[in-house]
């Protein structure tokens, strides 16, 4: 048995009777109270699941099993899976280990890129790469092992294994997607010896002279990791997990979340926006003219991309880390120039506008100007990027829910009739 996977074993009793005698013994105190605001909401605020691997308090921002992600930004992408996992960063042995792990499952079978190069030339590429990990099902040990009679308690095991597969091909999936949407010509085989980012920046095939661009990857891959569980993709899988679909089925459904404009695309749409500024007022805008932009954008009916959160209310630590890696390593590109002047305007722009809660930058607002300036300028492929990270978080907490014995998610949902009903009974009272 591996390091992490021992180590994750110990705690899955832990883990199981904890959540058995929380809801034997405190079952019944009331956390969430649900109006009829709340359904048409989109449940916010409703207290509706259990994530262990990352919260968001929102006065803080991320925090990986308790730490800032501030004070992660320093550390490898497998560094933060197992910290996911564990709570615990890895050691010098234990990282060599896990890498040692990935690199040996990293292997993507050639029935995938068959796949992928059937699909048309138009195809977006989450559509692509949520497809290559559904078409990987078929080596779903999760599913092998269920059909063969799988005991409860070894649900987390074989969902970790699934966990472990899956993430160890992201990276080679996720290059093979960019150089053949993108026409960059034949892909570049994955080297085993080299960490995650430095693995996947290799694969892209650009340029990385000075190796910054390995740099952004490596951060990239780990501000994105997780977001706690109630988001868009989070959630999704968690649902799909909680019928026992497997690992496979379970992310590239949460990831299909992703692909939405209002969460993960919005990085792609961000960099669009600043480039439509540029094109506008022919080169980098003044303070003055992307106010007018922005509130431009405002009266047509469009949200300003990168900005606003449906849980933080500052300025997105991790916004924070893309901004601070851009001073420190091209801040004269335009872009980035645009983008800091952007953070400048914007935020004064949003504060008026009385319904709009969060004002601030979230985390796509900075990096699609980083991207543009290491050469990735294909911006409808930024989410992968986004995904092939929060992969580590999805996966992570599907291990948790099996280690716990989570049931089915099965909210209650009501017809208008029973609503109308609902309210004229209050009223009643
Ligand atoms: N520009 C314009 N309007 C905005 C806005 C923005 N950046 N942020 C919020 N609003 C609007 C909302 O559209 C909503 O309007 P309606 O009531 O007319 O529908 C109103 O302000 C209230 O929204 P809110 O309570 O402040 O925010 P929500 O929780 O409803 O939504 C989010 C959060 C992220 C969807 C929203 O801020 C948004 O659309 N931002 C732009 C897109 C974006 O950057 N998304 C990425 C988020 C990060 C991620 O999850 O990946």
């Amino acid at each position: 048995m591996s390091i992490l996977k021992e180590k994750f074993a110990k705690k899955v009793p832990e883990i199981r009777d904890r959540y058995k005698n929380m809801v034997k013994e405190h079952g019944a105190v009331k956390l969430a109270e649900v109006s009829v605001a709340t359904l048409y909401g989109g449940l916010r605020g409703v207290k509706g699941m259990v994530c262990d691997t990352s919260s968001v308090p929102p006065d803080r921002g991320l925090l990986i099993r308790g730490r800032p992600i501030g004070e992660l930004t320093d550390k490898l992408p497998e560094e933060i899976f197992y910290l996911l996992l564990t709570g615990e960063l890895p050691n010098k042995e234990e990282l060599a280990a896990l890498q040692k792990d990935f690199a040996a499952r990293a292997k993507v079978p050639e029935y995938v890129w068959n796949v992928l190069r059937a699909m048309p030339k138009t195809s977006h590429p989450m559509a692509m790469f949520n497809t290559a990990i559904l078409v990987l099902e078929n080596e779903s040990k999760f599913r092998a092992r269920y059909d063969a009679g799988m005991k409860k308690d070894d649900y987390w095991d074989a969902a970790f294994e699934d966990a472990m597969d899956i993430n160890a091909k992201l990276p080679e999936i996720g290059a093979f997607v960019y150089r053949l949407r993108f026409d960059k010509g034949a892909p570049i085989a994955s080297d085993p010896n080299l960490d995650w980012g430095a693995n996947f920046a290799r694969m892209t095939g650009l340029p990385d002279p000075n190796g910054e661009f390995t740099k952004l990857m490596r951060l990239y891959f780990t501000l994105h990791c997780d977001h706690e569980g109630g988001n868009v993709s989070a959630f999704s899988a968690h649902t799909i997990g909680s019928a026992l679909s497997d690992q496979y089925y379970a992310l590239s459904g949460g990831l299909n979340g992703l692909a939405g404009p209002l969460h993960g695309l919005a990085n792609q749409e961000c960099l669009g926006w600043i480039l439509e500024t540029n094109k506008k007022f022919g080169g980098s805008p003044s303070e003055e003219q992307l106010e007018k932009f922005a509130q431009e954008t405002l009266d047509a009916g469009r949200v300003v991309p990168g900005y606003g959160h449906a849980v933080l209310r500052i300025t997105d630590p991790r916004f924070t880390a893309f901004y601070d890696f851009g001073a420190k390593y091209c801040p004269d590109d335009p872009a980035y120039k645009t983008m800091a002047r952007v953070f400048k305007v914007v935020p004064e722009v949003l504060k008026k506008v009385q319904k709009i809660k969060d004002p601030w930058p979230n985390v796509d607002a900075a990096s699609g100007s980083l991207l543009y300036h290491y050469g990735m300028v294909e911006f409808p492929y930024y989410t992968v990027l986004f995904s092939i990270s929060r992969a580590m978080g999805i996966t992570a907490q599907h291990i948790v829910s099996r280690a716990m014995g989570s049931p089915i998610v099965r909210p209650k949902s009501m017809t208008g009739e029973e609503l109308d009903k609902a309210i004229a009974a209050a009223a009643a009272k």
